[in-house]
Protein backbone atom coordinates (compact mmCIF):
# COMPACT_ATOMS: atom_id res chain seq x y z
CA UNK A 1 0.00 0.00 0.00
CA UNK A 2 1.41 3.50 -0.82
CA UNK A 3 1.79 5.74 2.15
CA UNK A 4 0.93 9.30 1.19
CA UNK A 5 2.46 12.13 3.46
CA UNK A 6 0.16 14.28 4.68
CA UNK A 7 2.44 18.33 5.39
CA UNK A 8 -0.20 21.10 7.17
CA UNK A 9 0.07 24.42 7.16
CA UNK A 10 -1.68 25.63 10.51
CA UNK A 11 -2.79 23.69 13.72
CA UNK A 12 -5.53 26.24 15.29
CA UNK A 13 -9.34 24.65 15.51
CA UNK A 14 -9.54 22.87 11.59
CA UNK A 15 -6.01 21.63 12.26
CA UNK A 16 -7.80 19.45 14.97
CA UNK A 17 -10.54 18.45 12.76
CA UNK A 18 -8.36 18.11 9.91
CA UNK A 19 -5.86 16.14 11.54
CA UNK A 20 -8.68 13.41 12.89
CA UNK A 21 -9.94 13.65 9.85
CA UNK A 22 -6.27 12.07 8.06
CA UNK A 23 -5.47 9.66 10.77
CA UNK A 24 -8.95 7.70 11.17
CA UNK A 25 -9.53 6.81 7.39
CA UNK A 26 -7.75 4.15 7.11
CA UNK A 27 -9.51 2.62 9.98
CA UNK A 28 -13.05 2.99 8.87
CA UNK A 29 -12.31 3.21 4.85
CA UNK A 30 -11.21 0.83 2.78
CA UNK A 31 -8.42 2.74 0.69
CA UNK A 32 -5.53 1.98 -1.27
CA UNK A 33 -3.39 4.57 0.13
CA UNK A 34 -2.13 4.94 3.67
CA UNK A 35 -2.70 8.32 4.92
CA UNK A 36 0.53 9.61 6.72
CA UNK A 37 0.28 12.30 9.14
CA UNK A 38 4.42 13.60 8.59
CA UNK A 39 4.61 17.46 9.43
CA UNK A 40 2.91 20.44 10.83
CA UNK A 41 3.83 23.68 9.75
CA UNK A 42 3.65 26.80 12.07
CA UNK A 43 5.46 30.04 12.99
CA UNK A 44 5.73 29.68 16.25
CA UNK A 45 8.20 26.29 16.64
CA UNK A 46 7.52 25.59 20.31
CA UNK A 47 3.42 25.48 19.23
CA UNK A 48 3.73 23.37 16.42
CA UNK A 49 6.02 20.81 17.63
CA UNK A 50 3.42 20.22 20.53
CA UNK A 51 0.52 19.74 18.36
CA UNK A 52 2.99 17.51 16.41
CA UNK A 53 3.75 15.43 19.42
CA UNK A 54 0.00 15.30 20.67
CA UNK A 55 -1.40 14.18 17.10
CA UNK A 56 1.73 11.88 16.18
CA UNK A 57 3.13 13.87 13.29
CA UNK A 58 6.75 12.76 12.97
CA UNK A 59 8.24 16.29 12.31
CA UNK A 60 7.86 20.27 11.96
CA UNK A 61 8.75 23.07 9.55
CA UNK A 62 7.99 26.54 10.59
CA UNK A 63 8.22 28.15 7.10
CA UNK A 64 5.68 26.82 4.62
CA UNK A 65 7.84 27.01 1.65
CA UNK A 66 10.26 24.89 2.89
CA UNK A 67 7.14 22.46 3.70
CA UNK A 68 6.39 22.40 0.02
CA UNK A 69 10.28 22.09 -1.37
CA UNK A 70 9.99 18.67 0.44
CA UNK A 71 10.07 15.65 -1.87
CA UNK A 72 8.67 13.33 1.16
CA UNK A 73 5.35 15.45 1.40
CA UNK A 74 2.59 14.83 -0.87
CA UNK A 75 -0.47 16.22 0.29
CA UNK A 76 -0.47 19.95 1.43
CA UNK A 77 -3.55 20.72 3.88
CA UNK A 78 -3.70 24.39 4.24
CA UNK A 79 -5.78 25.58 7.43
CA UNK A 80 -4.29 28.82 7.67
CA UNK A 81 -6.73 32.21 7.49
CA UNK A 82 -8.08 32.79 4.84
CA UNK A 83 -5.29 35.65 3.43
CA UNK A 84 -3.01 32.94 2.98
CA UNK A 85 -4.84 30.36 1.28
CA UNK A 86 -3.95 31.39 -2.39
CA UNK A 87 -0.61 32.16 -2.06
CA UNK A 88 0.29 28.48 -0.61
CA UNK A 89 -2.05 26.86 -2.87
CA UNK A 90 -0.54 28.59 -5.78
CA UNK A 91 2.83 27.40 -4.98
CA UNK A 92 1.86 24.22 -3.96
CA UNK A 93 0.34 23.15 -7.48
CA UNK A 94 3.74 24.51 -8.78
CA UNK A 95 5.61 21.99 -6.90
CA UNK A 96 3.19 19.56 -7.77
CA UNK A 97 1.44 18.60 -4.80
CA UNK A 98 -2.32 17.24 -3.80
CA UNK A 99 -3.94 19.87 -2.04
CA UNK A 100 -7.00 20.27 0.41
CA UNK A 101 -7.27 23.74 0.90
CA UNK A 102 -9.79 25.21 3.62
CA UNK A 103 -13.16 27.18 3.40
CA UNK A 104 -13.46 29.41 1.65
CA UNK A 105 -11.06 29.31 -1.08
CA UNK A 106 -9.91 32.71 -1.30
CA UNK A 107 -10.75 36.14 0.17
CA UNK A 108 -12.88 37.22 -2.82
CA UNK A 109 -13.61 35.69 -6.36
CA UNK A 110 -10.87 37.17 -8.61
CA UNK A 111 -8.40 35.40 -6.48
CA UNK A 112 -10.18 32.64 -6.09
CA UNK A 113 -9.94 32.25 -9.90
CA UNK A 114 -6.52 32.66 -9.90
CA UNK A 115 -6.06 29.77 -7.72
CA UNK A 116 -7.84 27.35 -9.96
CA UNK A 117 -6.09 28.32 -12.83
CA UNK A 118 -3.10 27.87 -11.52
CA UNK A 119 -4.42 24.74 -10.03
CA UNK A 120 -5.81 23.53 -13.07
CA UNK A 121 -2.80 24.45 -15.03
CA UNK A 122 -0.73 22.15 -13.12
CA UNK A 123 -3.15 19.44 -13.12
CA UNK A 124 -2.93 18.41 -9.26
CA UNK A 125 -5.89 17.29 -7.01
CA UNK A 126 -6.94 19.68 -4.97
CA UNK A 127 -10.37 19.78 -3.17
CA UNK A 128 -11.62 22.61 -0.62
CA UNK A 129 -12.71 21.37 3.17
CA UNK A 130 -17.03 22.14 2.77
CA UNK A 131 -17.37 19.66 5.30
CA UNK A 132 -21.10 19.74 5.81
CA UNK A 133 -21.77 17.88 2.26
CA UNK A 134 -20.64 14.81 4.39
CA UNK A 135 -22.34 14.81 7.72
CA UNK A 136 -24.32 11.45 6.06
CA UNK A 137 -28.17 13.35 6.77
CA UNK A 138 -27.21 16.11 4.38
CA UNK A 139 -25.67 13.20 2.03
CA UNK A 140 -29.22 10.82 2.39
CA UNK A 141 -30.82 15.07 1.14
CA UNK A 142 -28.49 14.96 -1.99
CA UNK A 143 -29.71 11.36 -2.34
CA UNK A 144 -33.20 11.61 -2.41
CA UNK A 145 -33.18 14.70 -4.26
CA UNK A 146 -31.14 13.30 -6.77
CA UNK A 147 -33.63 10.49 -6.80
CA UNK A 148 -36.59 13.22 -7.78
CA UNK A 149 -38.42 12.68 -4.65
CA UNK A 150 -39.19 15.93 -4.10
CA UNK A 151 -40.15 16.74 -7.92
CA UNK A 152 -39.85 20.60 -9.27
CA UNK A 153 -37.74 22.50 -5.83
CA UNK A 154 -39.98 26.04 -5.17
CA UNK A 155 -37.99 26.98 -1.84
CA UNK A 156 -34.54 26.94 -0.48
CA UNK A 157 -33.93 28.48 3.03
CA UNK A 158 -31.03 28.48 5.30
CA UNK A 159 -29.75 30.16 8.42
CA UNK A 160 -26.39 29.98 10.04
CA UNK A 161 -26.49 31.94 13.56
CA UNK A 162 -23.91 32.34 16.41
CA UNK A 163 -23.41 34.77 19.00
CA UNK A 164 -19.85 34.82 19.73
CA UNK A 165 -19.08 38.41 18.94
CA UNK A 166 -21.72 40.95 20.58
CA UNK A 167 -19.35 41.74 23.22
CA UNK A 168 -17.32 44.98 22.02
CA UNK A 169 -14.46 43.56 24.10
CA UNK A 170 -13.75 41.71 21.86
CA UNK A 171 -10.58 42.06 19.79
CA UNK A 172 -10.06 41.41 16.47
CA UNK A 173 -6.96 39.83 14.95
CA UNK A 174 -4.70 37.20 15.77
CA UNK A 175 -5.02 33.74 16.84
CA UNK A 176 -9.23 32.70 16.24
CA UNK A 177 -9.78 35.95 16.28
CA UNK A 178 -8.86 36.94 12.59
CA UNK A 179 -12.37 36.00 11.62
CA UNK A 180 -13.11 39.43 12.80
CA UNK A 181 -9.89 40.70 10.60
CA UNK A 182 -11.03 41.98 7.33
CA UNK A 183 -7.37 42.03 5.59
CA UNK A 184 -6.98 38.33 6.93
CA UNK A 185 -11.25 36.83 6.40
CA UNK A 186 -11.59 38.48 3.51
CA UNK A 187 -15.50 38.76 4.87
CA UNK A 188 -17.53 38.32 7.71
CA UNK A 189 -20.16 36.28 8.54
CA UNK A 190 -20.33 36.25 4.35
CA UNK A 191 -17.30 34.12 3.91
CA UNK A 192 -17.37 32.05 7.00
CA UNK A 193 -20.58 31.00 7.42
CA UNK A 194 -22.90 31.81 4.61
CA UNK A 195 -20.00 30.37 2.11
CA UNK A 196 -21.16 26.95 4.00
CA UNK A 197 -24.83 27.75 3.17
CA UNK A 198 -24.36 28.64 -0.17
CA UNK A 199 -21.65 24.98 -0.54
CA UNK A 200 -24.28 23.38 0.34
CA UNK A 201 -26.87 24.94 -1.13
CA UNK A 202 -25.00 24.67 -4.60
CA UNK A 203 -24.80 21.06 -4.11
CA UNK A 204 -28.58 20.08 -3.18
CA UNK A 205 -30.40 22.88 -5.72
CA UNK A 206 -27.93 23.88 -8.28
CA UNK A 207 -26.24 27.56 -9.10
CA UNK A 208 -27.31 31.36 -7.77
CA UNK A 209 -28.67 33.27 -10.59
CA UNK A 210 -28.95 36.70 -8.81
CA UNK A 211 -29.56 38.17 -5.37
CA UNK A 212 -29.87 40.49 -3.23
CA UNK A 213 -28.37 41.61 0.01
CA UNK A 214 -28.40 43.27 3.22
CA UNK A 215 -24.85 43.45 5.83
CA UNK A 216 -24.52 45.31 8.89
CA UNK A 217 -21.30 45.77 11.04
CA UNK A 218 -22.52 46.01 14.21
CA UNK A 219 -19.51 46.74 16.40
CA UNK A 220 -17.54 49.41 14.41
CA UNK A 221 -14.17 49.66 15.72
CA UNK A 222 -12.32 46.89 17.51
CA UNK A 223 -9.08 46.57 19.36
CA UNK A 224 -6.54 44.99 16.83
CA UNK A 225 -4.63 42.47 18.67
CA UNK A 226 -1.51 42.96 16.10
CA UNK A 227 -1.48 46.47 16.46
CA UNK A 228 -2.80 47.27 19.79
CA UNK A 229 -4.95 49.74 18.21
CA UNK A 230 -8.84 50.48 18.04
CA UNK A 231 -9.15 50.41 14.53
CA UNK A 232 -12.32 50.31 12.20
CA UNK A 233 -14.26 46.88 11.40
CA UNK A 234 -14.42 46.11 8.08
CA UNK A 235 -16.09 42.76 7.94
CA UNK A 236 -20.10 42.03 8.11
CA UNK A 237 -21.02 40.51 11.32
CA UNK A 238 -24.36 39.75 9.91
CA UNK A 239 -26.06 39.20 6.59
CA UNK A 240 -29.36 38.13 4.43
CA UNK A 241 -30.22 37.99 1.07
CA UNK A 242 -32.77 36.91 -1.03
CA UNK A 243 -31.84 34.95 -4.11
CA UNK A 244 -33.45 33.18 -7.37
CA UNK A 245 -31.84 29.59 -8.17
CA UNK A 246 -31.00 28.87 -11.98
CA UNK A 247 -33.29 25.70 -11.08
CA UNK A 248 -36.53 28.71 -10.73
CA UNK A 249 -36.57 28.35 -6.62
CA UNK A 250 -36.27 30.91 -4.70
CA UNK A 251 -33.90 31.15 -2.04
CA UNK A 252 -33.77 33.28 1.56
CA UNK A 253 -30.51 33.32 3.60
CA UNK A 254 -29.64 34.23 6.86
CA UNK A 255 -26.33 34.18 9.20
CA UNK A 256 -25.21 36.60 12.07
CA UNK A 257 -22.66 35.96 15.08
CA UNK A 258 -25.36 38.27 17.07
CA UNK A 259 -27.88 35.65 17.48
CA UNK A 260 -28.06 35.25 21.20
CA UNK A 261 -28.40 31.75 22.67
CA UNK A 262 -27.28 30.31 19.30
CA UNK A 263 -23.66 28.97 18.76
CA UNK A 264 -23.51 27.12 15.18
CA UNK A 265 -26.68 26.48 14.46
CA UNK A 266 -26.88 25.82 10.42
CA UNK A 267 -30.35 24.65 9.01
CA UNK A 268 -31.80 24.48 6.03
CA UNK A 269 -35.69 23.36 4.79
CA UNK A 270 -36.16 22.65 0.81
CA UNK A 271 -39.89 22.87 -0.26
CA UNK A 272 -40.70 21.15 -3.33
CA UNK A 273 -43.79 19.76 -5.06
CA UNK A 274 -43.62 16.39 -3.68
CA UNK A 275 -41.98 16.71 -0.31
CA UNK A 276 -39.99 18.45 1.70
CA UNK A 277 -36.88 18.43 3.69
CA UNK A 278 -35.19 19.88 7.08
CA UNK A 279 -32.32 19.51 8.44
CA UNK A 280 -30.11 20.95 11.75
CA UNK A 281 -26.51 20.99 12.62
CA UNK A 282 -27.86 21.21 16.38
CA UNK A 283 -29.43 17.25 15.48
CA UNK A 284 -27.17 16.74 12.66
CA UNK A 285 -28.29 12.45 12.64
CA UNK A 286 -32.02 13.47 11.99
CA UNK A 287 -33.39 14.38 8.52
CA UNK A 288 -37.00 15.58 8.53
CA UNK A 289 -39.37 14.75 5.73
CA UNK A 290 -42.26 15.47 4.75
CA UNK A 291 -44.06 13.31 1.87
CA UNK A 292 -47.53 14.43 0.06
CA UNK A 293 -47.79 10.68 -0.89
CA UNK A 294 -48.96 10.51 2.87
CA UNK A 295 -51.84 12.98 2.26
CA UNK A 296 -54.42 11.35 4.71
CA UNK A 297 -55.07 11.39 8.53
CA UNK A 298 -51.43 10.14 9.60
CA UNK A 299 -49.98 12.98 6.98
CA UNK A 300 -46.73 14.87 8.99
CA UNK A 301 -43.26 14.96 8.70
CA UNK A 302 -41.21 12.11 9.47
CA UNK A 303 -38.04 12.54 11.80
CA UNK A 304 -35.59 10.09 10.04
CA UNK A 305 -33.16 8.76 12.23
CA UNK A 306 -29.72 8.88 9.89
CA UNK A 307 -28.02 5.81 11.80
CA UNK A 308 -28.81 2.82 10.11
CA UNK A 309 -26.27 0.75 7.76
CA UNK A 310 -28.00 1.70 4.19
CA UNK A 311 -27.55 5.53 4.90
CA UNK A 312 -24.39 7.40 3.65
CA UNK A 313 -21.74 6.55 5.23
CA UNK A 314 -23.20 4.79 8.21
CA UNK A 315 -22.28 1.13 6.90
CA UNK A 316 -19.04 2.55 7.76
CA UNK A 317 -19.12 2.89 11.73
CA UNK A 318 -20.93 1.81 14.38
CA UNK A 319 -24.04 -0.38 14.66
CA UNK A 320 -27.62 1.10 13.83
CA UNK A 321 -29.05 3.65 15.50
CA UNK A 322 -25.49 4.80 16.99
CA UNK A 323 -24.37 8.29 16.16
CA UNK A 324 -22.18 9.64 14.39
CA UNK A 325 -20.85 13.98 14.99
CA UNK A 326 -19.44 16.85 13.47
CA UNK A 327 -15.87 15.19 13.21
CA UNK A 328 -16.94 12.37 11.38
CA UNK A 329 -17.53 14.67 7.81
CA UNK A 330 -14.07 15.44 8.02
CA UNK A 331 -12.80 11.82 7.94
CA UNK A 332 -15.84 11.12 5.34
CA UNK A 333 -14.22 14.23 2.99
CA UNK A 334 -10.38 12.51 3.54
CA UNK A 335 -11.69 9.22 2.46
CA UNK A 336 -13.59 10.83 -0.33
CA UNK A 337 -10.53 13.29 -1.52
CA UNK A 338 -8.67 9.90 -1.29
CA UNK A 339 -11.08 7.78 -3.51
CA UNK A 340 -11.75 10.59 -5.89
CA UNK A 341 -7.58 10.38 -6.55
CA UNK A 342 -8.09 6.29 -6.52
CA UNK A 343 -11.11 6.13 -8.74
CA UNK A 344 -10.15 9.26 -11.38
CA UNK A 345 -13.47 10.63 -10.28
CA UNK A 346 -12.24 13.80 -8.42
CA UNK A 347 -14.23 14.07 -4.80
CA UNK A 348 -15.97 17.81 -4.82
CA UNK A 349 -16.07 20.61 -4.29
CA UNK A 350 -12.91 21.09 -5.91
CA UNK A 351 -11.31 24.42 -6.63
CA UNK A 352 -13.41 24.98 -9.61
CA UNK A 353 -16.60 24.11 -7.88
CA UNK A 354 -15.81 26.02 -4.43
CA UNK A 355 -15.14 29.30 -6.78
CA UNK A 356 -18.89 28.82 -7.62
CA UNK A 357 -19.52 29.93 -3.54
CA UNK A 358 -16.76 33.00 -3.99
CA UNK A 359 -18.76 34.37 -7.20
CA UNK A 360 -22.04 34.43 -5.05
CA UNK A 361 -19.77 36.02 -2.35
CA UNK A 362 -19.03 38.34 -4.06
CA UNK A 363 -22.48 39.45 -5.70
CA UNK A 364 -23.68 39.43 -1.83
CA UNK A 365 -20.77 41.97 -0.54
CA UNK A 366 -21.52 44.17 -3.95
CA UNK A 367 -24.81 44.22 -3.25
CA UNK A 368 -25.10 44.71 0.28
CA UNK A 369 -22.94 47.91 -0.45
CA UNK A 370 -24.54 49.62 -3.49
CA UNK A 371 -28.37 48.26 -2.27
CA UNK A 372 -29.14 46.65 -6.10
CA UNK A 373 -29.60 42.80 -7.59
CA UNK A 374 -26.76 41.39 -8.93
CA UNK A 375 -26.28 38.68 -11.18
CA UNK A 376 -23.92 35.92 -9.81
CA UNK A 377 -20.53 35.31 -12.51
CA UNK A 378 -20.56 32.17 -13.91
CA UNK A 379 -16.95 32.59 -15.58
C1 LIG B 1 -16.63 30.10 13.05
O1 LIG B 1 -16.99 30.17 14.40
C2 LIG B 1 -16.66 28.67 12.56
O2 LIG B 1 -15.71 27.96 13.27
C3 LIG B 1 -16.35 28.61 11.07
O3 LIG B 1 -15.05 29.13 10.77
C4 LIG B 1 -16.50 27.18 10.59
O4 LIG B 1 -16.26 27.09 9.21
C5 LIG B 1 -17.92 26.70 10.92
O5 LIG B 1 -18.07 25.36 10.50
C6 LIG B 1 -18.19 26.80 12.39
O6 LIG B 1 -17.95 28.11 12.80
Amino acid sequence: MKTLNVGMIGYGFMGKAHSNGFSKANHFFDLKHQLKLKTVCGRTKEKAEAFAKSWGYDDTETDWRKLIERKDIDIIDICTPNDSHAEIAMAAALAGKMIMCEKPLALNGEQGQQMVDAIEKARVPNMVWYNYRRIPAVTFAKQLITEGRLGRIFHYRAKFLQDWTISPDLPQGGAGLWRLDVGAAGSGVTGDLLAHCIDTAIWLNGEFSSLSALTETFVKERKHNLTGKVEKVGIDDACTFINTFDNGSLGNFESTRYARGHKALYTFEINGENGSIAWDLHDLHRLQWFDYKDEGPLRGWRSIHITDGDHPYMGRWWVPGLAIGYEHSFVHQVADFIQGIETGNPAAPTFREAQKTQRVCDAILASAQDHAWHKVRKD
